[in-house]
């Protein structure tokens, strides 16, 4: 008998039919009612896999008595109460290491976008105003200086990239880490020195909101807020209000804290490019993402020890 297992979000379709031919899915995001679903299956279910910003709400947790494996498609844990799992001895799993490029070059691509305004000029040709206007010119990305926030594995990986950029870079995190970045714990501070703000942090209590006005208002009129970590890390009715009233100069966001909702106020600005979480999404790297996902899977059904565990 295939192990039952639950899939909260779509993955590519070779990798749902892996799943398929290997457990019986039951699939979340199809129910026409999902509390009706997990209500129906929940002593079958012996495993989940979901993505990282979804990951797993309390109530289905709470709803499935025989859960033993939660695999994560992504690197984000916040989604998961590990607490709760550690409590009831459910293992999870992420997929690390093999994401971090991808996320890496979508900051740097955001960054570009926003300051050298790529999306309006693509706009501006595409709409024939070529021949009949000018664009005003945008402002340069080279040698600005780079703040990073949180230098976990992607945020080394933006500073990497940025130094072929030619930018001074510094970074705020718990505590200064052995490289050659100058060290600003100050998240605030960070931000007054900085050309371009980079969210890379863990999300979690410690950090939500802690991307807030204050912080916010001293990067700056000139100032462009990039967000590939999480929406909950940025104050988002402060970051709208900055845009709004033109305290701040830009944002580039592949994330927002009520996903898959983007603020309606953003809609219409070009200084802000706005994607709907998709750092990491690249036939390569989801690729890479799912054979962890189906591999601490396969591991955990044969008894095996995990490749990739957090919990
Ligand atoms: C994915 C993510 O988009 O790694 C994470 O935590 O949020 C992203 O890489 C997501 O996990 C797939 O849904």
């Amino acid at each position: 008998m295939k192990p039952e297992i639950l899939l909260i979000e779509p993955m590519m379709p070779e990798v749902e039919a892996q799943l398929d031919a290997a457990y019986r899915v039951h699939r979340l995001f199809q129910a026409k009612d999902p509390a009706a679903l997990v209500a129906e299956i929940a002593p079958a279910v012996r495993g989940i896999a979901t993505g990282g910003a979804h990951g797993v709400a309390n109530n289905v947790f709470d709803a499935l008595p025989n859960l033993e494996i939660i695999a994560i498609n992504g690197i984000g844990t916040d989604a998961v109460d590990l607490e709760r799992a550690r409590a009831r001895g459910v293992r999870v799993t992420t997929t690390p290491g093999v994401l971090i490029d991808d996320v890496a070059d979508l900051a740097l691509g955001l960054m570009l976008a926003v300051s050298r305004r790529i999306c309006v000029a693509d706009r501006f040709a595409r709409e024939g105003r070529w021949p009949h206007a000018h664009l005003p010119l945008s402002a340069k990305v080279s040698g600005k200086r780079l703040g990073v926030f949180g230098l976990g594995h992607v945020g080394r990986a933006i500073a990497r990239r940025a130094e072929g950029f030619g930018m001074p870079i510094a970074y705020s995190e718990r505590h200064p880490v052995e490289v050659a970045y100058r060290f600003v714990p100050q998240l605030d501070e960070l931000a007054r020195d900085s050309d371009f703000l980079v969210v890379a942090a863990n999300a979690g209590p410690e950090t939500h909101g802690i991307v807030n006005r204050q912080v916010l208002d001293a990067l700056g009129p000139q100032g462009v807020l990039i967000n590939v970590a999480r929406g909950s890390i940025v104050d988002e009715e402060a970051l709208v209000a900055a845009l709004v009233e033109g305290r701040l100069g830009g944002a580039g966001l592949d994330v927002f804290a009520h996903e898959p909702n983007v603020p309606e106020a953003l809609w219409k600005m070009d200084n802000v490019v706005l994607l709907p979480h998709q750092a990491s999404a690249t036939v390569e790297t989801r690729r890479a993402m799912a054979d962890l996902v189906l591999a601490n899977l396969a591991a955990h059904f044969s008894g095996k020890e995990l490749p990739t565990p957090v919990v």
